[in-house]
């Protein structure tokens, strides 16, 4: 369903079905093999399916399936594109922020996303990939990064709704990544959910004065949560039922909850919220489900996230192309400080007395 265009890594999909290394192994035994005993599953093999059993964490220098390091490798990178390319919506006001205080605060917090992006290319980096791929499959368009951030930022309150609404959205997904199984991966998570927690309160901050300010102000926020509102519930992906990655993630403890359980749980954390701002969220259908414990709320618009996810969102193109922009401008940088590092390499080599 959910097409793989402009945005998709080639060939890093893991199979799919739920199990660790030897469940895998058994399903794909043919029926007519079925009276072949099973392989008994290697040392390593063994120990990775205790590790997981026992909710443990798998370290770079283990032995790991496969298809889990290229799971890993998919979301992790994933989630590092994501971090960079949604530093460009909110760069987009820093010349323009209404004060210094609100100024010197947002690029904080687009210093804070770049730093998010580096810590998790580098715990991918601890799964054998290295940088410059991950920013080629980023700059040529085969990586994917959130849907969310190919959306235009209009007016100031669209500072606000990306803070409350997509940091919101972040926090939720990713407080549980905090125990991922993969601990490069979930140690990442715990100093960028703190500083999430931030930029959540930050948004909510900016949305709230100026739901106390004039009407102007009032129709500038709210318009800006109609916007964002539903994009930022599709972040958490598809619904359960069509998500390919989500039983085996789970399975392998990366993933914790489903897509729809942290969609869910989301929308039970903003309504509180909503209603101390005086900001409406734009679904006529939300109520709270005595019987459920849970909101009630409208079908998702899932045509435009497919068209989001093929490359032809509202700000595809204008990411790819400022982000490639950015790379090219930047080689000087890299060629100097790769320069500088074998300098460096050879003095030190030097004064070792290794080289006459
Ligand atoms: N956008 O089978 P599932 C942030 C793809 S960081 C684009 O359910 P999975 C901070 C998915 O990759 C935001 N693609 O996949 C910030 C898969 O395609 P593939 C990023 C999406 O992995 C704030 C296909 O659909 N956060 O906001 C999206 O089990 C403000 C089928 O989906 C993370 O990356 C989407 N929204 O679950 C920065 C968190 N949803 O790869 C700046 C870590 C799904 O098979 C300013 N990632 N797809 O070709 C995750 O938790 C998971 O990867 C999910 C998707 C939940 C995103």
């Amino acid at each position: 369903m959910f097409p793989r265009g402009d945005q998709r890594l080639e060939d890093d999909r893991a199979p799919t079905g739920v199990g660790t290394a030897n469940t895998q192994e058994s399903t794909m035994t043919s029926p007519a093999d079925l009276s072949v005993v099973e392989r008994e599953p290697s040392p390593e093999e063994a120990q990775f399916d205790d590790l997981i059993a026992a909710d443990s964490r798998i370290e770079p220098r283990d032995w790991m399936p496969d298809a889990y390091r290229k799971t890993l490798i998919r979301q992790i990178s994933q989630h590092a594109h994501s971090e960079i390319i949604g530093m460009q919506p909110e760069s987009n006001w820093i010349t323009r922020a209404p004060s210094l205080k609100r100024k010197a605060i947002l690029m904080a917090k687009v210093q804070d996303e770049a730093g998010h992006g580096l810590y998790l290319y580098s715990a991918a980096q601890t799964l054998g990939i290295t940088r410059d791929e991950m920013m080629d499959q980023l700059i040529e368009g085969r990586a994917r990064y959130s849907s969310i951030f190919n959306y235009p930022t209009p007016t100031w309150a669209d500072m606000g709704a990306i803070g409350w609404l997509v940091d919101g959205a972040a926090i939720c997904n990713q407080v549980p990544l905090c125990r991922a199984s993969y601990g490069p991966y979930g140690r990442a998570m715990v100093r960028i959910c703190k500083e999430e927690s931030f930029h959540q309160r930050q948004g909510f901050e900016i949305l709230l004065e100026l739901m106390q300010g004039s009407d102007a102000q009032k129709r500038m926020a709210q318009d800006a949560v109609d916007r964002w509102y539903w994009p930022a519930l599709q972040m958490f992906g598809p619904p359960d039922d069509q998500s390919p990655n989500s039983a085996q993630s789970m399975a392998w403890n990366i993933k914790r909850f489903s897509n729809d359980e942290l969609r869910q749980r989301f929308v039970g954390m903003l309504v509180p919220q909503a209603e101390v701002m005086g900001v409406t969220l734009p679904d006529p259908n939300l109520r709270w489900n005595e019987e459920r414990q849970a909101y009630d709320m409208s079908e998702i618009d899932w045509t435009e996230f497919e068209e989001v996810l093929a490359g032809r969102g509202p700000a595809n193109a204008e990411r790819i192309r400022r982000r490639r922009e950015a790379h090219e401008e930047g080689a000087w940088v890299r060629e100097a400080a790769a320069e500088y590092a074998r300098k460096q390499a050879e003095r030190r080599l030097a004064a070792s007395g290794a080289v006459a």
